[in-house]
């Protein structure tokens, strides 16, 4: 079952939002990390899709995840599979990684290739918890998600999939059914539960079309790390020696890839 991590001690940590196969910003915003003294790297998810390099952004990161045990990719939606024989079913639609592997790796054992594959999408966190400060997560929250305790398959899937509105309380969300957008009354609640400031997600680079967006009143921070919507591409350095910070504050910290 995947799992919440968290984080207490940390100077700086950088966070990706969604890459959706872009893997020229990938490249980009890892030269930026790379002239940093960063504590974490912090990927929020959707690694491939809708861009054309999903294979080699999954390559990249996970290269990087051996080189460094500070390198945390987070599960996104885009990476919630089942594996049913050795083929994998994906839990969204529409999925181009599973056709670019067939294309791009002609005469590989895809046998062995989707297990690994499917063990590394499971082994991934769905969320880290800054103590007392940030909630880092692909999608949003749910009043049924709870830090503490196992994790059941409706709360990763709010987790994976939610979205914030403007609008209070839960309704349902248009991207499918059983999936859910929440309000501003949720995120407070939510955040005061846990003694957090904000929640920074990824889940919609059309709303972040300038690499990020600031909802709920400054407590969620949405950032996108792909030009695959046409938006700029974008990821955020949190000086975490700072007090806890509003996602208005946080923005300060994010940089143009
Ligand atoms: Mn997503």
């Amino acid at each position: 079952m995947p799992k919440i991590l968290e984080i207490k001690d940390a100077d700086k940590i950088v966070v990706f939002g969604d890459i959706h196969g872009d893997l020229d910003s990938l490249k980009k915003g890892y030269d930026i990390v790379k002239k940093e003294m960063v504590s974490y790297i912090i990927f929020l998810g959707d690694y491939a899709d809708r861009g054309p390099y999903g294979p080699e952004v999954i390559e990249f990161i996970q290269k990087k995840q051996k080189e460094d045990s500070n390198v945390i990719p987070l599960k996104g939606n885009h990476e919630d599979y089942e594996l049913i024989g050795s083929e994998l079913i994906p839990n969204f639609s529409p999925c181009d990684l599973i056709s670019q592997y067939k294309r791009k790796l002609t005469g590989s054992n895809f046998k062995v290739l989707f297990k690994n594959l499917y063990n590394w999408f499971e082994s991934l966190p769905v969320a880290v918890v800054v103590k007392d400060k940030y909630f880092l997560v692909h999608g949003g929250i749910s009043s049924k998600v709870k830090l503490k305790g196992t994790l059941d398959r409706n709360m990763i899937q709010d987790l994976l999939w939610s979205d914030p509105t403007e609008i209070k309380g839960e309704h349902p969300n248009e991207r499918g059914y059983g999936l859910i957008t929440f309000g501003p009354d949720i995120t407070e609640e939510f955040l005061k539960k846990y003694n957090l400031e904000t929640i920074v997600r990824s889940h919609e680079p059309r709303k972040a079309l300038e690499g990020y967006t600031v909802e709920h009143n400054g407590k969620v921070l949405t950032i996108s790390s792909t030009t695959v919507y046409g938006g700029k591409a974008a990821i955020l350095i949190i000086n975490n020696k700072k007090p806890a910070m509003d996602a208005y504050e946080l923005a300060k910290g994010i940089r143009l890839i």
